[in-house]
């Protein structure tokens, strides 16, 4: 593989990028025509309904796309009877001689036969470029194929005892300041952050991403697990309502007072079905919400009861775990999972890929991700 043959790739990734927050629960998807080394197209998918990216580049690139080598972060689609026409089609009759794509589409109705498609039309395909980033760029449209929910993270920052606070509940601070820029890093990219109640209570979070020198910031939509409704109405997350959402996730049995406050302060308030056992609320439903407003990836950032029950209920995808160089030590600290132990050991979350490591200043950052 030629070493400009990223470059081009991660354009179209960039391109794919700047549809951002639009054009879930399609995937973002962008293309780029490169003729002798030069690039003569470039599209991106921009909204559901809207052309794809493939067809903007080559509609760009013209005559000049004879020959010419398309990259394109999604296997092209080929399936009618749907707001656009295929774009296998397209780049059979444009005269493109090469596609070189990152990922095929999950999509049943794709899923490798646009590739076969193009093969037999006589163009040649490579796969795999840059898989990785495009994974990365596409994970909630992936989970959405795959799992038909929107894709999860599990963050943490813990002592390297794994523990987030000592009895008394003393917390702050556990990781030092570029564990801090990454977690909000983590804010950027996700749709939607969810804590417990017992966090609002407890640290009275902002849930904003504040990342200084960010060309363009993106806050998540801030979604409070609280059955009885006890978030205060004079907490921080009002202040900022205007900048980003809170959404309130409250039980079928939450006073109707408590609750009508929240909404007063510009929450958006849910009620949902109690979780397993009656204990709690169900974290599927709360997915379904996230799903209905196009919320495709979601950031879950504690505390312990909530990991826990996103863990127990297998609905976590992926875990970034900051470890700190202190231990905490004693059987009455807090872990970062609640909820309680499985009985036996073949029952434990055991992840099928390997753990990635990083450091973050004297953190230890570690990564694992269940589709690995
Ligand atoms: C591509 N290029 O840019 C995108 C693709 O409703 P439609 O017509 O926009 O079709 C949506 C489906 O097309 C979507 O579920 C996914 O499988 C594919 N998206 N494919 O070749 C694109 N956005
Ligand atoms: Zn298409």
């Amino acid at each position: 593989m030629l070493r400009d043959e990223k470059v081009f790739m991660a354009m179209a990734l960039d391109l794919a990028m700047m549809a951002r927050d639009d054009v879930a629960p399609n995937p973002r998807v962008g293309a780029v025509v490169v003729r002798k080394g030069r690039v003569v197209g470039r599209g991106y998918h921009e909204r559901p309904g809207l052309p794809h990216a493939e067809v903007l580049a080559l509609r760009e690139a013209g005559e000049r796309a004879r020959g010419a080598t398309l990259y394109v972060n999604l296997e092209p689609c080929c399936h009618l009877n749907k707001r656009t026409p295929p774009c296998t089609r397209e780049i059979l009759s444009s005269g493109i001689g090469r596609v070189v794509i990152s990922l095929s589409d999950p999509n049943p109705h794709v899923n490798g036969k646009g590739i076969l498609e193009l093969r037999e039309g006589g163009v040649s395909v490579e796969t795999g470029l840059l898989a990785p980033q495009a994974f990365a760029v596409n994970r909630g449209f992936l989970s959405l194929m795959k799992n038909g929910r929107p894709f999860v993270t599990l963050k943490g920052a813990a002592s390297l005892d794994g523990q987030i606070a000592t009895a008394t509940g003393d917390s702050q601070w556990i990781s030092g300041a570029p564990s801090l820029k990454y977690a909000h890093q983590l804010r950027q990219e996700h749709d939607a952050i969810v804590v417990g109640v017992g966090t609002v209570l407890k640290d009275n979070p902002l849930l904003t991403t504040r990342l200084p020198g960010l060309r363009k910031v993106h806050h998540p939509v801030r979604v409070i697990l609280d059955s009885l409704g006890r978030t205060p109405p004079d907490s921080r997350l009002f202040e900022t309502i205007s900048e980003s959402p809170v959404w309130i996730m409250a039980g079928e049995h939450a006073p109707e007072d408590r609750v009508a406050r929240l909404e007063d302060k510009g929450a958006r308030i849910f009620r949902l079905p109690a979780g397993p056992d009656g204990k709690g609320l169900r974290l599927s439903s709360l997915l379904a919400a996230l799903l209905e407003s196009r919320l495709l990836t979601l950031l879950v950032e504690g505390g312990a009861q909530v990991n826990g029950s996103f863990l127990q209920e297998r609905l976590v995808d992926s875990i970034r775990l900051v470890l700190a160089p202190l231990l905490i030590g004693g059987e009455d600290a807090l872990g970062w999972i609640g909820g309680r132990s499985p009985k036996r050991l073949v029952d434990a979350f055991r992840f099928p890929g390997p753990l990635r490591t990083r450091r973050l200043g004297e953190d230890l950052l570690i990564s694992v991700d269940l589709w690995d």
